[in-house]
């Protein structure tokens, strides 16, 4: 394959609904789980727009929404066994919810009452990570003891199409590439890099870059849950036995804006946006139910039921999060002692006491 040669991207499902055949990928649902992949991508999307909606009511310092990239995130997390395990960025509030990490957990970073709220090894599902594509060595890392182990898991590294420039990533590949280790990279390029485009990464397609690190990669509809699922299943199922790194570009596209602290109308067109709602990650779930008669008026109304007391849910619990105590924030920074912190805590001690007198 030459370098301009036109991208292939694996499809399974169109934006209108359609179910299109791939001689490599398919996927056999039954209508349960059909649905039960609607209910998902329904309810992370609920989420998302509730912690919006709570960072603009000054409950949250932040948030990086995830809207649009939902099959991504389902599709693969969806793919995942109990046994694998994910590293995230920050935005992957969908793989978060397959891994059965509760939404209220989610926020506790974006609130400022914690560094992240659920136990890692409980979930199978890391802390999230803001330093971008750091995660891919830690990933590496980790996928690298599953094989000295003997385990039966792969790993999963998520980041974007920004983080693909980053140094850690390129290291990770070599690593992961001459080892062997059982990890899948899971690449969403939502386009944008907040206001950078693709095209300030790369030249080639960034599937094409794992041919020159020694590991097959490929491109998927990232607004696809079917083709998501698939691929991803694919590649989890080729590391779990010896064969090694799959690079997997989910072509997608973030609706919002980077975070909540973002106004993308300065750096990108309308128009974009319109094309790219068209391809809906939700809506061609929806369309295919309907005209397969899979599905009918009183199950999509029990799911947005469910969606507003998640909603309402959230948004109660989120308030209710105990404020820590300031010198909390000393707390897990180290796990045996260290005599610089040792040395703030009783600074900033005396600091606090001097306010009480
Ligand atoms: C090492 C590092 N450099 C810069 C930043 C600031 N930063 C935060 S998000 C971001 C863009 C990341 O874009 P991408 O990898 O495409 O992920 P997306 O936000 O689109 O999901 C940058 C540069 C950072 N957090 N870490
Ligand atoms: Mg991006």
């Amino acid at each position: 394959m030459t370098a301009d040669a036109p991208p292939e991207l694996v499809q399974l499902l169109t934006p209108e609904g359609e179910r299109v055949e791939h001689p490599d990928y398919d996927i056999d649902l039954t209508p349960e789980e059909v649905r039960s992949l609607y209910r998902d991508l329904v309810l992370v999307r609920r989420i998302d727009l509730e912690a919006v909606a709570l960072q603009r009511h000054g409950e949250l310092g932040i948030w990086a929404s995830l809207l649009g990239q939902e099959a991504a995130q389902i599709g693969s997390g969806r793919a995942l066994t109990d046994d694998d395990m994910a590293f995230p960025t920050y935005r992957e509030h969908g793989v978060a919810w397959c891994r059965d990490v509760d939404p209220v957990k989610l926020l506790g970073l974006f609130r400022g009452v914690n560094h992240g709220g659920w136990d890692p090894a409980e979930h199978n599902f890391h802390l999230y990570t803001i330093v971008i594509g750091s995660q891919t060595l830690h990933a590496v890392g980790y996928a690298m003891g599953i094989q000295r182990d003997g385990g039966d898991g792969a790993t999963i590294v998520y980041f974007g199409d920004g983080a693909s420039s980053q140094g850690d990533v390129n290291e990770s590949f070599v690593w992961a590439s001459v080892f062997n280790a059982p990890i899948v990279f899971f690449c969403q390029n939502n386009q944008w890099a907040i206001s950078e485009p693709i095209e300030k990464q790369s030249r080639i397609p960034l599937y094409r870059r794992a041919h020159g690190f020694g590991f097959p990669g490929i491109r998927v509809d990232g607004n696809d849950v079917f083709a998501c699922l698939a691929v991803t299943r694919q590649a989890l199922k080729n590391a779990r036995e010896g064969q090694g790194p799959t690079l997997i570009e989910a072509f997608t596209y973030r609706m919002g804006a980077h975070t909540t602290t973002d106004d993308p109308t300065r750096y990108r067109v309308a128009s974009e946006l319109e094309a790219w709602k068209l391809k809906d990650p939700i809506e061609r779930v929806k369309a295919y139910l309907f005209k397969n008669e899979l599905a009918d008026q009183e199950f999509f109304d029990a799911v947005d039921a469910e969606a507003e007391k998640l909603g309402a849910d959230l948004r109660r619990r989120c308030v209710e999060m105990p404020d820590p105590t300031p010198m909390a924030m000393f707390e897990h920074v180290y796990s045996s002692g260290h005599a610089q912190l040792d040395e703030e805590r009783a600074t900033y001690a005396g600091y606090l006491e001097g306010f009480e007198s």
